[in-house]
């Protein structure tokens, strides 16, 4: 088990279509940031994966579980120091859920605007998807966490564990802690680079080449993606008054390079948009070639993927098993 000094951290990442920049600028670049600071926990949730069903595929859920936690670590996560495990592992996760649910009125899931989004989008809308937020709220309440790093998308779900974690104190006794959202002042929201009016997303990349850089996309890939951007006939390259498509570029380039907005916008000061986006592939070719070299050598070493899984199952398990049993025991189930 983790013996717990430092405050705790936990987020997800769905194992679904290809990771992109926005999920490394908006979250696992921060995990990698923060996980000597805290207890740290990383969950491959792929029971939020599953409720789009017809995006998945068996052999596929399971290699992109094992593709995404390769990732990670390519990205800078150390297995050693914090845990990566796969959220089907630990079934604290869906019975913590279902008690949850039992306390969730419906009408704070028919306010969450990803529901409103994604359901949109479906001819058929499965339960699971608008129960999601009451499985990332069990996610994170298990673990008594403190923070949780995620995109700008993601607030609104963890305002809901929030409420829910306070209404299941208020009714039962405390045993949960009040988890706050953890968000990148700048880069919490990458827009698609073929539309910047629409966040950067997995399901979109799948459907439109152009839309992400993939976080093991090969760099020719890579470059061909930032060339070909969205941005418009004029010449600006200030922050404020740039438009969308060449404010987003601004804003990667911003992150990658950890430079001040003053010394970016008087680099790039009159010249031009090619000259931005050719500067703006090699800083991400510069930071996204090692991560992607050391992921193919982790996709080579399947066993030890899978080790290390079983292992961060083993010390996240008695974490998830005592939270349910004090939330079981208050409830007076069993
Ligand atoms: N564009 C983004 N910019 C910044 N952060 C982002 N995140 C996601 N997109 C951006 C953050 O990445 C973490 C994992 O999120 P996810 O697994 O839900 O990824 P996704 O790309 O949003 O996945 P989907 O399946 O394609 O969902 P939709 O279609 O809804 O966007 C989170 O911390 C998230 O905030």
């Amino acid at each position: 088990m983790i013996e717990q000094q430092k405050k705790r951290l936990f987020s997800g990442i769905q194992p679904t279509g290809e990771l992109h920049i926005g999920n490394y600028i908006g979250a696992l670049s921060l995990w990698v940031e923060q996980q000597d600071q805290f207890d740290s926990i990383f969950c491959i949730v792929d029971l939020h994966a599953i409720t789009i069903p017809e995006t998945i595929v068996p052999e596929y859920l399971r290699k992109k579980s094992r593709e995404a936690e390769a990732i990670l670590i390519a990205s800078g996560i150390d297995p050693e120091r914090s845990v990566i495990f796969i959220q089907s592992h630990i079934p604290a996760h869906t019975e913590l859920t279902w008690i949850l649910n039992s306390i969730t009125p419906i009408g704070w899931l028919e306010r969450m605007t990803q529901f409103k989004v994604k359901s949109a989008q479906l001819e058929s809308i499965s339960t699971g998807l608008f129960d999601y937020p009451v499985l990332q709220a069990a996610d994170v309440l298990l673990y008594k966490t403190n923070v949780v790093p995620v995109g700008e998308d993601q607030r609104q779900h963890i305002e809901l564990m929030d409420d829910i974690a306070q209404r299941f104190n208020h009714l039962f006794g405390e045993v949960f802690i009040l988890p706050q959202p953890m968000i990148r002042a700048s880069g919490a929201r990458i827009m698609g680079l073929d539309d910047p009016t629409a966040k950067m997303s997995k399901s979109l990349a799948e459907k439109r080449k152009g839309h992400a850089i993939g976080i093991v996309d090969p760099p020719e890939v890579i470059r061909e993606a930032v060339m070909r951007a969205v941005t418009d006939s004029g010449k600006e390259t200030r922050f404020d008054c740039a438009s969308p498509g060449v404010k987003n570029l601004l804003v990667i380039y911003e992150v990658l390079s950890g430079k001040s907005r003053e010394a970016i916008e008087a680099y790039f000061e009159g010249k031009g948009y090619g000259f931005l986006k050719r500067e703006l592939a090699d800083l991400v070719i510069a930071t996204l070639e090692p991560v992607r070299n050391r992921y193919l050598k982790l996709m080579a070493e399947p066993a030890y993927l899978e080790e290390l899984l079983h292992r961060g199952a083993e010390r996240v398990r008695p974490i998830a098993e005592s939270t349910l049993k004090q939330a079981k025991d208050l409830v007076g189930l069993g």
